[in-house]
């Protein structure tokens, strides 16, 4: 069989690139342990959730100066606790969960947007250093009352 000098060429520096990234991944991979962030995913069972920590007590508590836990469930059509306060400054890491179906978790203003999917517990934080009235809303498509789905952030 004849082969052109250039096509040599290429299929040398084609399976080269593939050996080099595969070389790549598997370093990265066995002998750093650099794994996709779903290594550290963090389940609940859907229908026990209510009875268990933390979800049991969905709410608002301090962990430190002026920092604190909303521990927030989702559900058709709304949130537990629908409500809460805070000062201004305050630092608030949520813990987020749903307790049926997938829904959304935005706060209006902020770039604070998280999936409340059933099974699985969300975390972000946010710093709220304006006072004012914040808007939750649902933003993804969970039934009837969807547009209903909402709670407040409080600052003052
Ligand atoms: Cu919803």
């Amino acid at each position: 069989m004849h082969m052109h000098r250039l096509e040599k060429w290429w299929l040398v520096f084609g399976i080269s690139m593939l050996a080099i990234f595969l070389l790549v991944l598997g370093t990265a991979t066995f002998a750093m342990g650099v794994t996709p962030p779903g290594e550290h995913r963090h389940t609940v069972n859907p229908e026990t959730v209510t009875q268990n920590e933390p979800f049991d007590k969905p709410g608002l508590r301090q962990v430190g100066d002026n920092e604190y836990e909303a521990v927030i469930l989702a559900f058709v059509f709304g949130y537990s606790p629908d409500r809460i306060e805070l000062p201004v400054g305050a630092k608030v890491n949520f813990v987020l969960t749903s307790t049926d179906v997938v829904h959304g978790f935005h706060i209006i203003g902020t770039n604070v947007n998280m999936m409340a999917v059933p099974g699985e517990v969300n975390h972000t934080s946010y710093t709220f250093k304006e006072p004012g009235e914040y808007l939750v809303l649902c933003n993804e498509y969970c039934g009837a009352a969807h547009e209903q789905m909402q709670m407040r952030i409080i600052v003052k």
